[in-house]
């Protein structure tokens, strides 16, 4: 698909109305939404964020990039949602205290409505005690954390030891994810699985409730 190129493109040029025709006519053309993600949009990001580290980018270049990325993503998300089969479980999902990004969190929950789960979105910047609430309102059996800030992981933490003070981290499977994080580092946090990757949130989600 290195016909697609140019979403990539758009992508990294923070050029919104580019990559949502390109995505546009991509679909008319057959191509598959996730691996338009996977192909184009993922690395594109990844290249965004090596140029901010090389300080050819600024944050307004990054906020550009994410409206492209999020423009292009609005077309794919129903399809990526319309995969799913049966309902498969209940998760609360957000991005932790402290931090914005909310790119990967809402591919992810996007690939977990299309796994058939009922996902409660927090939203980004989502403090403990508001997981601890929505576990508890909702009656969620999973709880799926992102982080993209070292400064912001330590909140992972913190939210599990939340749940454990309420009395309701038995009753739940807390799934983490985000570029920064470990396998390691989920289990040091006390975390009963680690995802690199939207579609492997899934599969682990999956995996946790059977077990
Ligand atoms: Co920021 N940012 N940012 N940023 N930003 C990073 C993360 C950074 C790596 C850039 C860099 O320096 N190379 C760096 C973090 C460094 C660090 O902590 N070590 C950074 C920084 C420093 C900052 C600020 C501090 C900059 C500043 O203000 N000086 C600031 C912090 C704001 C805050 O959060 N408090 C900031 C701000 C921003 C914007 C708001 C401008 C914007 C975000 C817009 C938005 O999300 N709405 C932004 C962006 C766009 C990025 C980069 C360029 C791209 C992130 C992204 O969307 N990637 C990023 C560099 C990079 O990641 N290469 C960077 C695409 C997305 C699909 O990937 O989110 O990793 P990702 O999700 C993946 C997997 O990680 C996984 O699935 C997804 C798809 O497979 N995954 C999970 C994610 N969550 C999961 C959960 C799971 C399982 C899998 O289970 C529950």
């Amino acid at each position: 698909m290195s016909a697609y190129q140019a979403l990539a493109e758009a992508v990294i040029n923070g050029d919104d109305k580019t990559a949502r025709a390109i995505t546009e006519k991509a679909l008319a053309e057959g191509a598959d939404p996730l691996a338009l993600v996977n192909e184009y949009m993922v690395p594109a990001m990844d290249e965004v964020g090596r140029r901010f580290e090389c300080n050819e980018y600024f944050v307004p270049e990054l906020l550009l990039s994410a409206r492209a990325m999020k423009a292009a993503l609005e077309l794919l998300r129903p399809l990526l949602v319309k995969s799913g089969q049966q309902s498969a479980g209940r998760v609360v999902i957000g991005t932790v205290k402290g931090d914005l990004h909310d790119i990967g969190k809402n591919l992810v929950a996007a690939m977990l409505e299309g796994g058939g789960f009922e996902v409660i979105d927090l939203g980004v910047n989502v403090p403990p005690e508001k997981f601890v609430e929505a576990v508890r309102e909702k009656d969620a059996q999973i709880v799926a954390m992102s982080a993209l800030l070292t400064t912001t992981m330590p909140s992972m933490k913190t939210t599990i030891d939340a749940l454990k003070e309420a009395g309701l981290r038995d009753k739940v499977k807390v799934i983490v994810g985000g570029a920064p994080l470990t396998e390691k580092f989920a289990q040091e946090i006390g975390a009963d699985g680690y995802s690199e990757t939207a579609p492997g949130a899934v599969a682990l989600a999956r995996e946790k409730l059977a077990a």
